[in-house]
């Protein structure tokens, strides 16, 4: 795979800003030293490795809520899962030294719009939390935040600070632009579709739910009866792993188990194939259903509807005329 989607919050820094010489500031309430590295810094000190981590934008499938809501109108494309190139983020704030009262980390990127997000530091510690460089052995693209950028597998993608230029490690959960009002929150209790929402009975969200794709099959295929089909797809949850995948052909009268192949990698997704005929003429839906390791699955239809629609990870549906 050579590309990912793109999603900016607002401008990207200009060309002149991402070639000229470039540092990482670590700093913060509970950082020890406050260091500054350059990327060739962070590649001489630091353990490099290459792990594929899923990145996804925590409004992917916004486009089916309804009443609708506002942003980008996503409907499947809003996630990828490359190999990040990079280090560990856990091994360049365990150089700066934690302080054991560290609540949150927060990064600011070189973008004009102030974006920095964050996560627990419970988050950072774990490793699918990259510090990058590179995507699929080549210098990250511009759009997808060169020269650095953080990575954190399988966390809302507005965690993944791209245009990394400093990363704080926070006393308090981060208090930066994009962590108050709706803003990567849903409401903390469920509400009616449409409803306001005061601001402080929204909750920030963390890793994002299990979900699943079909990638073979496009939808809108003709197929020869009595031949076999052959389904394929990606399966991923935020934190944790996919403990099965079912395929339906029946409008989810009966189900039946995919061939789950294990993650590159934790925090990667894991590919499924399926194989079925069809018994009559028709038309078919091929419905793909994954279960995580916490027996949570995904639903058929939109889930709880969000001020921001965000988590959507409602059963991806592909049609099949067999002819
Ligand atoms: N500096 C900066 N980082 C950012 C953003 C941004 O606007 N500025 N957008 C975030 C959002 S909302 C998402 S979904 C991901 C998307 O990463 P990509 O464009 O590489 O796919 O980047 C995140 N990191
Ligand atoms: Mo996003």
């Amino acid at each position: 795979m050579e590309r990912l989607f793109v999603r900016n919050n607002g401008t990207p820094p200009d060309e002149a800003t991402v070639a000229g010489p470039w540092t990482l500031t670590v700093d913060g309430e509970s950082v020890l030293r406050t260091r500054r590295y350059t990327i060739a810094g962070l590649r001489r000190r630091f353990p490099r490795l290459n792990r594929q981590l899923l990145l996804e934008c925590a409004g992917n499938g916004r486009a089916s809520y309804e009443p609708p809501v506002s942003g980008n109108q996503w409907t499947l494309g809003a996630v990828g899962c490359p190999e990040w190139n990079g280090v560990l983020l856990r091994d360049v704030l365990a150089d700066c030294g934690i302080a054991r009262d560290a609540v949150y980390v927060a990064y600011w990127g070189a973008d004009m719009h102030l974006s920095g997000t964050g996560v627990p530091i419970s988050k950072a510690m774990q490793r699918d939390a990259m510090i990058a460089w590179g995507m699929n052995g080549r210098p990250l693209h511009p759009m997808n935040g060169h020269p650095l950028r953080l990575v954190f597998g399988g966390w809302p993608g507005s965690t993944s600070g791209k245009w990394l230029t400093r990363i704080s490690v926070r006393n308090v959960v981060h208090d930066g632009p994009k962590m108050g009002g709706h803003s990567y929150r849903i409401p903390c209790e469920a509400v009616m579709p449409g409803a306001a929402v005061a601001a402080e009975d929204m909750c920030i969200v963390g890793a994002m739910p299990v979900k699943s794709l079909i990638t073979a099959p496009a939808s809108g295929t003709r197929h020869p009866i009595g031949w076999p089909l052959h389904v394929h797809g990606h399966a991923w949850v935020g934190d944790g792993r996919v403990r099965s995948l079912r395929v339906s052909i029946d409008f989810g009268r009966t189900w039946r188990r995919a061939e789950l192949w294990p993650p590159a990698n934790q925090g990667a997704w894991a590919n499924w194939d399926f194989m079925t005929r069809f018994p009559t003429r028709g038309y078919y839906e091929i419905w793909a259903r994954a279960v995580d390791d916490r027996g949570h699955s995904q639903p058929m239809i939109v889930p709880g509807w969000n001020p921001k629609g965000y988590l959507n990870n409602a059963c991806h549906r592909v049609a099949v005329n067999v002819v």
